[in-house]
């Protein structure tokens, strides 16, 4: 098939997941076009599969908000006509699944059929899509997709509650690369951190009030105090300097780290003990399956579509939003000498169950329905 992929490029998971994808399409024999307007992030090699088209966009001193919408519609429109798509998938509603209603009624008009599908990610809907600003836009565009997916049956409750669907929501989960995401052995990297043997307790995320960052430091904090350990924070975004300005009044400075955006999370990972996820929303949570599928056991909050992807009790722990003291009470019992084996397998054993090699079949098979489906009601 030849797809088009349009995704943010940065290191936000929808991109990743839109990129990792593409990738793996691309290493089947598809031929893959992304469009946006920088390079993606995990788009480190090309082969003679994978294309990049970049969006780009005029400036002119009348525009305060450049209108990137129309530049993407524009660009899609561009790649089908001179790539020939059979179908374009794009990640994160806004503002991509109007840019693609919009090319593809272009399309129309030149005689061209573009079947879209639209991937649902989580913010899109639970936070900025909800709102009055973008709200009947994004109704609109879901309604107007020939397919539409999200990465969670929580996601896909939420969007039926709360936008007006016609159409029927796919369930696709995120995935994982077993042969990326796997622990290896990174022994002097952990002598370094922790070198009187301490436990490693690490989080990943883009620092937005959404993560609750300040309930990781909080737990660490009350943790070290029990079991010495070190923590690792990874990435960047608007709330780092007030947590680090938080770690330094209530933790030992020497014993948490802000490493900021790093590429080879895997790394890190290999080395860690314990991963805490403190979302007040995550519709999936792939940080937290890329810290499993490294064998690093998670305490997450029970929202979203964390009880889907975690296994209470097995993987690690689910814990209330904000139950400081439980996420101490769990971390202790996880990071026990007796327990800590037994859930790091427990990791490895869940994260398998998001192989890409079981979800990469799942997108393949739906784009033929699609496809299908959308060359049927074309005549
Ligand atoms: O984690 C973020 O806030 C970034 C965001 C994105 O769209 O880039 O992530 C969302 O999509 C990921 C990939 O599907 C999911 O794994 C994350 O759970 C989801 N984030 C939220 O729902 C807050």
């Amino acid at each position: 098939m030849n797809i088009g992929i349009v995704c943010y490029p940065t290191y936000g998971g929808s991109g990743v997941v839109a990129t990792e994808l593409g990738k793996a399409l691309a290493a089947k024999g598809h031929k893959i076009h992304f469009i946006t307007y920088s390079q993606p992030r995990r788009l480190e090699h090309f082969n003679e599969n994978l294309n990049y088209h970049e969006v780009s966009m005029k400036s002119y001193p009348l525009f305060d908000y450049p209108p990137y919408e129309l530049a993407l519609a524009s660009r899609i429109v561009d790649v089908v006509e001179h790539e020939g798509l059979d179908l374009l998938h794009v990640h994160y509603a806004i503002p991509h699944a109007s840019a693609a209603y919009m090319a593809k009624q272009i399309l129309t008009q030149k005689g061209i059929h573009l079947p879209v599908i639209t991937t649902l990610h989580g913010t899109d809907i639970t936070l900025v899509g909800k709102d009055a600003s973008y709200e009947p836009v994004v109704t609109f565009s879901i309604n107007m997709s020939d397919g539409v997916t999200t990465v969670s049956e929580d996601l896909k409750k939420d969007t039926l509650e709360h936008f007006d669907i016609t159409n029927h929501i796919e369930v696709i989960p995120n995935f994982i690369d077993l042969d990326r995401f796997q622990k290896q052995s990174k022994d002097h990297f952990r002598k370094a951190i922790c070198p009187n043997d301490e436990r490693l307790v690490v989080h990943t995320s883009n620092f937005r009030k959404v993560k609750r960052v300040e309930d990781v430091l909080a737990t660490f904090c009350k943790l070290r105090k029990v079991v010495p350990s070190k923590l690792l924070l990874i990435g960047d975004g608007p709330e780092r300097p007030r947590m680090e300005e938080m770690a330094r009044s209530i933790c030992e400075p020497e014993d948490v780290r802000f490493l900021g955006k790093i590429e080879q999370v895997e790394e890190v990972l290999s080395v860690s003990d314990l991963f805490f996820m403190t979302s007040e929303k995550e519709s999936f949570g792939l940080a937290a399956l890329e810290a499993l599928a490294c064998e690093v056991p998670v305490i997450s909050t029970n929202v979203g579509g964390l009880p889907e992807l975690m296994e209470d009790g097995i993987s690690g722990f689910l814990c209330d939003i904000g139950d400081v003291d439980a996420m101490v009470e769990k971390a202790i019992h996880i990071l026990d000498e007796k327990n800590l084996s037994k859930f790091k397998k427990g990791a490895l054993e869940r994260a398998k169950k998001f192989d890409l090699k079981n979800v990469l079949p799942m997108y393949e098979n739906y784009y033929n329905q699609v496809l299908r489906e959308s060359l049927k009601s074309v005549g």
